[in-house]
Parts: C-alpha cells; sequence; structure tokens
C-alpha cells in the first residue's frame, strides 16, 4: 500500500471529528489521498473498489455535515465504506483489509467504534437506522441515524418494509439513496426505471414555467390562478420526481443532487439534519468515481482481485487455468436449455457472479434477473414452475439464506421442480464471516421433498446440474467458490449422464478406515488417504457420497459394516449437516460403537463459530477441513493421533 507523506491530510485523521474541522479545500485534498489509498490497496489485495471509490465525496459531506462522534452512520452492504475506515484510525492497518487477522472488508461492530452495525447482506441499513432511532428516543436521547443505501440494495423487499415502518413512525432519522444506476450490473426493475426520472427534471421545471405564463396571460383570473398553482408547487413537482414515492412512504424527499459536490452535499445534509422526520436525500453518483477503469467497467471493478494500478489491467495467468464452478454452471445451464425450452434461468442481481450472464446472451427471452430479491426470486420461480416451466435459481449460498420460508413453504411443501444453484458454497475466503457459504447443508436437508447434491469436480457439477433439472420435484446443487480439480466437462456434443438418484460411489478402498467425503472435500480426502498410506502404512479407504438427501444410506450402512472407523468431510457447518446426517443413520441403525461392534464416526467440518476472512486455503487449515485436518481426524480415529 502507498505509504502517505506524514503531512498528507489523511495520515493527520484519526476520527470523525479531525475531519469536521476541515475546510472545503482540505477535504478536497483529503478525496484525493483516499482515493490514492484505496486503489492502491485494491490493487494490492482485491477489494470492493467501484462502490467506494464512488461515495469519497458523500463519505467526506456525512463527516463535514453530520457529528460522527455522536451521530450513528449504518453504511448497507457495507462494501462502499473504505473510505469510512480510513477515517476512523483504520488507515495504518488498511494493509490488512481482507487478509487473515487484518480489518474486515465490511463494518464491523466489533472492529471500530463508529461502525455502528455490522453488514456484508444487503438492504439491512434502513431497518437498522429505524431501530437505533427508537432506541435513541426511548433512551431519551437526541443524536442522529443516518443510513446510506444504494439505488440496488433499495430493490429489495426489506428495504421497502423499513421505508414503509420509518414513515409511519415518523422517527428523526436520514437516508441518504446512492443512485449510480448500477448494483453489481446496471440496476434493473421499475423502481430502478422510476429513479432514472430524474433524468428528465429539467423539462417538468420548464413545463412548469410555460404553465404558469400561460396561466397569467388568462384575464382577470391568471395571475390568482398562478398564484395557487405555485402554492401547489410541491405537489406537482413530487408528481413529476422520484420524490413522488418516497413523499408517500411520508419521507421528506431532498434532491437529487450532485454526490460529488462536497459544498452542495453538505448544504443539503445540513438542512435535512435539522429535520425531526424522516428524510430521504437522492444522491447521484458515479461508480468508479476518479479511476477510469473503474468508472469504464464498473461491474468489472465492483470486486477485484490484484491488478495493475496504472492501467486497470490484471496481469494474464499462464495456461489460462481450468474453469470454475461458476463457468461450469453458466455453461452447462446454457446448453441444456438449447434443447429444453423449459429451462428458465434466475438470478438475483448477479448474473456474473452465477456464471448466467451467458445465458441472458443465448436465451435472453428466458433470462430474468430480479434484482436483489433473493425471496422473491424462490416465490417467482414457485410461480413459473406451476407453468410447467424449469426455473435454475442461481443464488449465492449465503444469500439463498434469506429465501428458507419461500424454499419451505412455496417450493417445497408443494413439491415443485424449482432448481436451486448455490455457488460460493463453503469458505469464500476474503470476504469473510457475511459470506461463508457454510449453513445451506444444514437449512436444507431437512426440508421434505428436496434432493440435495454437491460435486466433488467440475464434471460433476454439469452431471448433477443435468440431473437436478430432470428431476420432478424441488433439488439443489451446492458448489464451491473459484476453479476445481480441472475434471474436463463432456464435450457439448457427448450427453450428460445423469447421478443415479442417492447414490455414491467408491473412489478407493481400504482396511483401516473409511472417509465418506461430500462435495469440495473429496480430492483433499483422496490426498490425505495417499498420504495415510505413503506416511503410516494405513489403508484408508474414500467414499464420495454425492448426496446430502437422499442419503446414499444402503452405500454407507454397507461401509459401516465393514469399517470400525469412520470419518465424514465436509465443507459446511458440522451442526446438522452432512455428518450429522450420516451419525443420525447409524444411531437410527443402532451401528454406533455403544453397541457391541458398532463403529466410530468422527466428524470433520466448520465447527460453532463464525469463520473471519483469509484465503480460503488459510481458513479451511484454520478450521481443520482441508487434507491435513482430514488426515488428522483418520489418526485420531484409528488411535494414532
Ligand atoms: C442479500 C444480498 N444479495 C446480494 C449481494 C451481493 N451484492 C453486493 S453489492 C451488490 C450491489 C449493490 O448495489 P447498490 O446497493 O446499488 O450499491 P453499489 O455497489 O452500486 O454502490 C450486490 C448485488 C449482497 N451483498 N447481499
Amino acid at each position: 500500500m502507498t505509504d502517505l507523506l506524514p503531512t498528507s491530510l489523511l495520515a493527520r485523521v484519526t476520527r470523525p471529528s479531525d475531519v469536521a474541522r476541515m475546510s472545503l479545500d482540505e477535504l478536497a485534498h483529503l478525496a484525493v489521498d483516499l482515493r490514492r489509498v484505496i486503489i492502491d490497496q485494491c490493487s494490492e489485495g482485491g477489494g470492493h473498489l467501484a462502490p467506494s471509490l464512488g461515495v469519497v465525496e458523500l463519505t467526506l459531506a456525512l463527516y463535514k455535515a453530520f457529528d460522527l462522534e455522536r451521530d450513528k452512520l449504518i453504511w448497507d452492504v457495507g462494501h462502499q465504506a473504505y473510505a469510512h475506515k480510513l477515517l476512523t484510525g483504520r488507515l495504518a492497518r488498511f494493509g490488512t483489509l481482507r487478509q487473515m487477522d487484518g480489518i474486515s472488508g465490511f463494518p464491523r461492530l466489533s472492529e471500530s467504534p463508529y461502525d455502528h452495525f455490522g453488514v456484508g447482506h444487503s438492504s439491512t441499513s434502513i431497518s437498522a437506522a429505524l431501530g437505533m432511532a427508537m432506541g435513541r428516543d426511548l433512551a431519551g436521547l437526541d443524536h442522529r441515524v443516518v443510513s446510506v443505501i444504494g439505488d440496488g440494495s433499495m430493490t429489495a423487499g426489506l428495504a421497502f418494509e423499513g421505508l414503509n415502518q420509518a414513515g409511519d413512525m415518523g422517527r428523526k432519522m436520514v437516508v441518504v439513496l446512492n443512485d449510480n444506476e448500477m448494483s453489481i450490473s446496471k440496476n434493473v426493475g421499475a423502481l430502478s426505471s422510476f429513479l432514472s426520472r430524474k433524468l428528465s427534471r429539467p423539462a417538468p421545471q420548464r413545463f412548469k414555467r410555460e404553465f404558469e405564463s400561460w396561466l397569467k396571460s388568462i384575464p382577470r383570473i391568471g395571475m390568482d390562478l398562478a398564484m395557487y398553482a405555485r402554492r401547489s408547487e410541491d405537489s406537482l413537482k413530487s408528481f413529476f420526481t422520484p420524490g413522488m414515492l418516497f413523499e408517500a412512504f411520508r419521507f421528506t424527499y431532498v434532491g437529487p443532487i450532485d454526490g460529488h459536490d462536497i459544498a452542495s452535499l453538505i448544504d443539503v445534509f445540513e438542512q435535512t439534519k435539522s429535520m425531526d422526520r424522516p428524510a430521504l436525500v437522492h444522491v447521484l453518483t458515479k461508480k468508479g468515481r476518479g479511476y477510469k477503469p473503474a468508472e469504464t467497467n464498473p461491474t468489472y471493478f465492483h470486486g477485484v482481485g490484484s491488478f495493475e494500478p496504472e492501467t486497470g489491467l490484471v496481469p494474464a495467468k499462464p495456461g489460462g487455468g481450468p474453469k470454475s464452478y461458476t463457468e461450469v454452471l453458466g455453461e452447462t445451464l446454457c446448453r441444456l436449455a438449447e434443447s429444453d425450452e423449459k429451462i428458465v434461468a434466475i438470478t438475483a442481481a448477479m448474473p456474473e457472479g452465477t456464471g448466467t450472464d451467458c445465458f441472458r446472451l443465448s436465451h435472453p427471452e428466458r433470462f430474468v434477473d430480479v434484482g436483489i430479491c433473493e425471496p422473491h426470486a424462490v416465490t417467482f420461480a414457485a410461480g413459473l414452475a406451476t407453468q410447467g416451466f424449469k426455473p435454475a435459481v442461481c443464488i449465492y449460498s449465503t444469500f439463498l439464506q434469506r429465501s428458507y420460508d419461500q424454499i419451505v413453504h412455496d417450493v417445497c411443501l408443494q413439491n415443485l421442480n424449482v432448481n436451486f444453484f448455490l455457488d460460493r458454497a463453503g469458505l469464500v475466503g476474503e470476504d469473510g464471516a457475511t459470506h461463508h457459504g457454510v449453513f445451506d447443508i444444514a437449512y436444507l436437508r431437512h426440508v421434505p421433498n428436496l434432493t440435495l447434491m454437491s460435486p466433488k469436480d467440475e464434471a460433476e457439477l454439469a452431471q448433477m446440474v443435468a440431473t437436478a433439472l430432470a428431476l420432478p420435484g424441488p433439488a439443489a446443487v451446492r458448489y464451491p467458490r473459484g476453479v476445481g480439480p480441472g475434471a474436463d466437462v463432456p464435450l457439448v456434443s457427448e450427453p450428460l449422464e445423469l447421478v443415479p438418484l442417492g447414490q455414491g460411489e467408491l473412489l478407493r478402498d481400504g482396511a483401516d478406515a473409511v472417509i465418506i467425503a461430500l462435495g469440495s472435500r473429496v480430492y483433499p480426502a483422496l490426498e490425505a488417504a495417499q498420504a495415510l498410506e505413503d506416511e503410516q502404512g494405513l489403508s484408508v479407504a474414500v467414499f464420495n457420497a454425492r448426496f446430502v438427501k437422499p442419503l446414499p444410506e444402503a452405500q454407507i450402512l454397507e461401509l459401516a459394516g465393514r469399517f470400525s472407523h469412520i470419518v465424514t468431510a465436509e465443507e459446511g457447518c458440522l451442526a446438522g449437516g452432512f455428518g450429522s446426517a450420516v451419525l443420525e443413520l447409524l444411531a437410527d441403525q443402532g451401528l454406533l460403537s455403544c453397541n457391541a461392534g458398532g463403529c466410530q464416526v468422527r466428524r470433520v467440518g466448520i465447527p460453532d463459530q463464525f469463520v473471519e476472512h483469509g484465503t480460503s486455503k488459510q481458513l479451511r487449515a484454520k478450521v481443520g477441513i482441508d487434507r491435513a485436518g482430514i488426515k488428522a481426524a483418520v489418526l485420531a480415529a484409528v488411535g494414532k493421533a
């Protein structure tokens, strides 16, 4: 990370009051410093560059206008809060951003007294701010509560639930709508087109002027009519601007304002902060502002890995490397949709992240981006399924958490053919605790009618996608972030074999112990078994379970009959996970070791704690689910630890 000169303004800021004392000129300099540090850090360690660059001036104006030593500032998603981190005493640790034991990529209650709410998932800020406003009022305090939410995050039902109640309660709070017309990709939905009506704002102004002079020209009564019309100006204005929507929620609407003009922003915030009821300030910003590559390609620079800071280019990897699971999912859906016109791909604001952007190109009429609305995506898919379609709901494991009731009530209870493809299942690395997809097995495996599978490699992912879509009821496939072991996916000209329902495969036989592994843990289990043979002379079998539900019961029972030491391995939480399913089966059959001739089971998985950020490799090692962890579990099982 760039070392700032000790004379730089940023180096002198340790808390919000330092910023509040600065002049407009100094704030402009500070904006330059902030951008330099953010670009530098992201170019080295990756991160949410474009969102953070877009709110530099907005952040400074909030710091200047509000008293952030007392007032509470809440960031929605929190991926845009790098300037906020830098202004609240975290400059020295900024080089550790998103790294193991370093500072988080998102605001965290535990990280700073100025982070008032932990975030990572979107659209929570209005509800959280309202709760804080009520808490303040009940405690007889009088500080302000300000939330900053993007236009993408505003599309979620949760945001509207917050607005709805906030307008009704009428408590003093400010919502800043950061409108850059982007989610990760271009923002979608009717709200987004409504907000963009701001562009036509000069037209109504002109219309109003013309209308007024026409009224005045009416003999005798014209002047009175013009006066009456001017009194009604507010309602006329709101009729033609996005204010109409927020005023209907009983917010005082102010805007739209240029979100890069610090002076105007400060003016508006100064006015807004004296209001004693809910206000919404509509701010227009450019995502990636101040860094040409990010301004030109804000989707790519939304969340990036390292890049050349001068050019924005990513150093090419030699040989290209294997395809990511995300790419394999997208390509498989596209190829299956060629011959099956019932397949509809659905994403919740993540076409690139889920690999469905290629589906958007190849089958635009059967591609739907619902916005950041995961619960709606699931019920919408359920509706489609009632009409004989086969929706492919492509959502990250962590974000599908929001849709639990829709999965149970709308999909599985009605046994509808909705297919869930859960990307980023397992530890995702630098995005940390809010983004790890470690709960999906536990929140899915107890739901009746659902089939739940996880592939060991890319080829098996393609087969499982085909299998899910061929099943009549609901199915889910979970697969990890990034690249797999590099297994060749069958060519488009070759048919995709289906995976036999509830059948695993024995990949390696043995005599001393068996590892029953799921998904991303299958290859590390094979490596562990090999290492145990090479180093300890142990003979360890490895079984790829493939299915969490229906569990390959007969095969597992057969293994339990042959091996007295069983180790299960999964990249998900232990509580209620895959290993628990194996334990339940064995307990129900009376095969656990308290019975004569029973077997002992050790489970490898994520312990009952939130896992922080770091590289996936570091984190897997830390929680003991990597090759070494599996090996250690087998050694402990056979009494050689
Ligand atoms: C519930 C949930 N779904 C998806 C995401 C992934 N995500 C992170 S930021 C983002 C776009 C947010 O858009 P906006 O609020 O307009 O902020 P911007 O990035 O444009 O500043 C998305 C979809 C998320 N964080 N939370």
